[in-house]
């Protein structure tokens, strides 16, 4: 797993960089384990992550949201979702989104730092904790954190119209203190993200919105993905359980297999 590991060089650079943070009488243990993916060292200081995906520009991504789900519950991390970019959005695209992370258990928080709404929510929801910002390049996390710290003047970066993507303008892993209980990391892109091994029941586990169902699958131990009559895909077929869901639960599950 995890094509979007950084590589050689780059690793190393990213190491060295957070092998350098120290905050003032605080220094922030990293594990010695020079292969531990970076967000999973990171994941040892931080007590929530803020997953973020915008409505639009780039489009909303629900398989990325359930990756980094997956690894906020693996690593203990408390997930907030935020869905970014509310001003260029549909009301009732943004509603489903919420309403279906909403139901598998995820605090859900709509924003717009162009507009301001929901701002003010993510500034208590980060208060008092050690956050990462976690999400595309280009949905809006330095512009977040601008918002909510006008001082911070972090650098912003458009979106590419065409493709709809950012520019990776955040390069490195920044670590910004809101106050004296309060940090935020300011994470580049989504070059970060690497899963453990998990097995396939685990993956499943994550994925509540499929326990409803998953007893009435005909094998006891199916996997939702070539069994016959598994009551996972009939939900799918059937609209009970959100398309999205399914396929990133399946690229998870491809990704396990490689
Ligand atoms: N309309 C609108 N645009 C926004 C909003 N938030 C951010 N943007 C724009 O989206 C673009 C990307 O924002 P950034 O804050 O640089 O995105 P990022 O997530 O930090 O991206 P990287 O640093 O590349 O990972 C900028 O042009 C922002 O002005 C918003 O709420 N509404
Ligand atoms: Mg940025
Ligand atoms: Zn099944």
């Amino acid at each position: 797993m995890g094509s979007n590991k950084p590589k050689g060089k780059e690793m190393k650079r990213l190491e060295k960089r957070i092998d350098k943070w120290r905050l003032e009488k605080e220094e922030y243990k990293l594990m010695k384990d020079r292969r531990t993916p970076l967000v999973r060292k990171l994941s040892r200081n931080i007590n929530q992550i803020l997953i973020l995906s915008s409505i639009t520009d780039p489009e909303f991504n629900p398989g990325l949201v359930d990756r980094f789900l997956l690894l906020a519950s693996i690593e203990n991390m408390e997930p907030v979702l935020c869905i970014s970019k509310a001003d260029l959005g549909e009301e009732e695209e943004i509603k489903k989104w919420k309403e279906l992370y909403e139901t598998v258990g995820v605090p859900v928080i709509v924003i717009s730092s162009r507009t301001g709404i929901g701002v003010e929510k993510i500034r208590k929801k980060l208060s008092g904790k050690r956050t990462a910002l976690a999400g595309h390049s280009g949905v809006g996390k330095s512009t977040l954190l601008n918002a909510i710290s006008p001082d911070l003047q972090i650098d912003t970066g458009p979106v590419n119209l065409f493709t709809g993507k950012g520019k990776h303008v955040t390069k490195s892993v920044k670590l910004f203190r809101l106050d004296e209980d309060t940090d935020v990391f300011d994470l580049p892109g989504i070059k970060l993200i690497d899963f453990p091994d998990l097995s396939q029941s685990e993956v499943a586990a994550l994925f509540p919105d499929f326990n409803a169902h998953a007893p009435y699958c005909k094998f006891k131990d199916c996997t939702h993905t070539k069994e016959p009559e598994c009551a996972v895909v009939e939900a799918v077929e059937e609209g009970e359980i959100l398309k999205a869901r399914y396929e990133s639960y399946i690229k998870i599950i491809a990704e396990l297999s490689e």
